[in-house]
């Protein structure tokens, strides 16, 4: 059947279909980066990167921001989203409208014509920060995909299953790659480990992960 739906419309190389649900869409975000890299050099002025505290008492190497009606906070009381940073007492800064819009053509171009995105979390990586395996499961409605647009130095992606201890498979995560998650990928467990050394020519000695999310 597959086979037969290449025949009529042959494979997007720049699309690849990483499991049932999860689709990666290879440097889709790269005609828009002027727009992403000054969006989000205004976002960072008003609520600048920190390192959040986990329920645990662990600060996170990941630094991380939020834009959108709602951002992604942890602290010791637990993980939630709030419309409040809680850095400054202000809302998050408003979602761009160049956020917005590549968010759903990307959701949109891999099968999920609904979404919209009230929360954007931005994760900063420098290199020796990682993200432990885990899922994400505080967004209220799981029906709805998670879109990630992967900017800077490129980053190994662990994706396992629904249970911790499955196994993971590895996927090279590049400057522009976009990738959506959804269906029966939406709670799969996932992280990054170490960022590697490096200088990215536009971005530096960091990586950047943007996540669109319908949290609320
Ligand atoms: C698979 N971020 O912010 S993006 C996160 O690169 C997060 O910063 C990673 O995990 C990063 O929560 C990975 C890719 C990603 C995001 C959400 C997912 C993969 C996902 C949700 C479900 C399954
Ligand atoms: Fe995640």
């Amino acid at each position: 059947m597959n086979d037969l739906f290449d025949a009529i419309e042959p494979r997007d190389p720049s699309r690849e279909v990483m499991a049932d649900g999860a689709i990666l869409l290879r440097g889709s975000a790269l005609s828009f980066e002027a727009d992403i890299l000054s969006a989000l050099q205004a976002i960072v002025g008003q609520a600048p990167f920190r390192h959040m505290t986990t329920p645990g008492g662990y600060v996170m190497s990941v630094a991380m921001t939020n834009c959108g009606a709602a951002g992604w906070i942890t602290d010791r009381t637990g993980y939630r989203y709030d419309r409040i940073d809680p850095e400054s007492g202000q809302p998050w800064p408003a979602m761009p409208d160049c956020f917005l819009g590549l968010a759903i053509a990307a959701a949109a171009e891999a099968g999920y014509p609904h979404f919209v995105p009230d929360a954007c979390l931005i994760n900063r990586y420098e290199p020796g920060a990682r993200l432990s395996l885990h899922q994400d499961k505080n967004e209220r409605d799981f029906a709805n995909p998670i879109v990630s647009v992967s900017l800077g130095l490129p980053a190994t992606f662990q994706f396992g299953g629904l249970k911790r201890n499955d196994p993971v498979r590895k996927f090279a995560l590049r400057h522009g790659d976009i990738a959506v998650w959804g269906g029966r990928s939406r709670l799969c467990y996932h992280g990054v480990p170490e960022l590697k050394e490096g200088e990215h020519e536009k971005m530096g000695r960091m990586r950047i992960n943007l996540t669109f999310r319908s949290a609320l």
